[in-house]
Formats: structure tokens, sequence, C-alpha cells
């Protein structure tokens, strides 16, 4: 997905709770909250300019990592996918987004809603959409039964792909657009890259632009803005020559307080084209 078409962008605020919500490492240093809530606003008065339609959905206290909205859910074409988020204390955070996609639907009718059911769970960080191909990371939150079922509704679309390094898929690799994906320099990494291209080869020539951070490779990507963590110095340099070759606007974001509990980019909205 390009993401130069997106009509719709859902974020759901940062929590009261945020600084207990769950971390694979726990940070050296605590969350600064007041950070983490300007960090998250910011976040959402870019995808704001960008996007014709910005919809916040209600803050839920009840879910500390419940602005991390992209694990509810994630869109193909014109079909949308309710997830069963892997750690069953998140998995409530998807009914709120089940419920606004059904009023999206009125104003979408083409719009196509799907649920996983148990025994399934998948978190929208590990999905991938590129050239209507779904990548599916098998990982620790995303199971074989959730592939099982995308395959049965995405027939001859899906493909798994294990995570070896990082929580999701796109914890180390993010597409910049459907000729390219950015990855971490780390042989785990560039492997599930690899296995990526080589399934689209038939389809695409896909490019493969190598990054020193693993939080530098998950970009988002919106019209012309490039959307890329703050704070990567090295990074951010082959990301802003990137964006120069391909007239693109490189916007350096700061997420410090959301990486400490492994938030990326990517995984504070849903985007519907
Ligand atoms: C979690 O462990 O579930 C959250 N603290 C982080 C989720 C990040 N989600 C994402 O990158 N899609």
């Amino acid at each position: 997905m390009t993401n130069s078409t997106i009509r719709y962008a859902i974020v759901r605020p940062l929590p009261a709770t945020f600084t207990s919500a769950i971390s694979q490492h726990p940070p050296g240093e605590p969350i600064d909250l007041g950070k983490a809530y300007a960090q998250h606003k910011n976040y959402t008065e870019i995808l704001r300019v960008h996007v014709p339609r910005l919809i916040s959905l209600p803050v839920d206290d009840d879910h500390p990592d419940s602005c991390f909205v992209e694990d509810t859910a994630f869109v193909c074409g014109n079909d949308v996918l309710i997830t069963r988020i892997g750690t069953p204390s998140r998995r409530d955070e998807s009914l709120a987004v089940y419920q606004l996609m059904l009023k999206i639907k009125a104003e979408i009718p083409d719009l196509r809603i799907h649920n996983l059911r148990e025994p399934a769970t998948l978190d929208g960080g590990d999905v991938l959409v590129i050239n209507k191909k779904i990548f599916v990371g098998k990982s620790s939150r995303t199971n074989t039964a959730a592939i099982e079922q995308l395959n049965s509704i995405f027939p001859g679309q899906v493909k798994e792909i294990p995570v070896k390094s990082g929580l999701h898929l796109k914890s180390t690799l993010s597409c910049l657009d459907d000729q390219t994906l950015i990855v971490w320099d780390n042989k785990a990494a560039i492997s599930m890259a690899e296995a990526i291209i080589n399934a689209l080869s038939n389809t695409s020539a896909i490019g493969l632009v190598k990054v020193p951070d693993s939080v530098a490779a998950n970009v988002l990507r919106i019209g012309r803005c490039l959307m890329v963590q703050k704070g990567y110095p090295k990074s951010e340099k082959i990301l802003q020559d990137l964006c120069a070759a391909k007239s693109l606007e490189l916007t350096p974001m700061p997420m410090s307080e959301l990486v400490k509990v492994d938030g990326a980019l990517t995984c504070c909205s849903i985007l519907i084209s």
C-alpha cells in the first residue's frame, strides 16, 4: 500500500494508565507521561494534516496499550480484519474498533468486515500488506490458527513469515511504497525481508533499504510525507537520501516514550484508502 490515497486514519489517545503498558524489556528510564502525551499528540496532528478524515476513538484507560491501535485491525483493499490480540489483557481493545468499522461501512458500503475466531490470535503489527499480498508474521502474538483463518478469508493472498527478531513482523521492517522495503541491517531481519521479496518476485521488483537502527526500520508513509523515528541520525541520513530521490518529505517524529514500551510509528494508527 503506497498510502498515497489514504481517506481515513484511526487513532486512539494515550490512556492515563500508559505507564503500565506492556514492555518486552522494561525501559532503563521510566516513561515520562507528559512527554508521551506530547509525542502522541504531535503524531496525531501530523496525520490530521495529511489525511482527509482523522477519527480519534474514545480514550480507553482500562487498557494501557490501547493507543497502539494498529494491533486491533488491518485493512487490505476493501477488506477489514478485526484481530484477536495475542495478549489476553489487550484483547478487548478491538471492540471499539469493530463498532467504528461498522459506522465507516455506512460511508463505504463496499467495505467488508471480518473477525478472527478463537483460538486464532493476531496482532496487527504482524501484518504487512504490499501489492495486495498479506504477509503475516508468526510470532509470540500471532499463531497458526490465525494464519489458517486468514488463508480462508483471503485465498492465495497470505504468506506466513516466521518472526525471528523483534516483537512483531513490522518491528524491524516496513514498507515505504509498493517497491521499497525498509529493514533493520541485521541478519534475522534481512532474512524476513528477503522472504517477502522472494514471494513477490513474480509480480514486482522490490528494493531493500537497510538502516542500522531497528526502531528506525518502522516508517509510516502517507502521501508525500515519510514519518521516521527521530533520534537515529545514521538511519535518518539514509532515509533522507531516499526521500530526496523519491521527492518525499522526511518528517522526523520524536516517539522515545512510546518506544520504551515497544511502540512504533505504524502501530499508532489504522489507515483506510
Ligand atoms: C505490546 O506489547 O503489546 C505493546 N506494548 C506494544 C505494541 C506495539 N504494537 C505494534 O507495534 N503494532
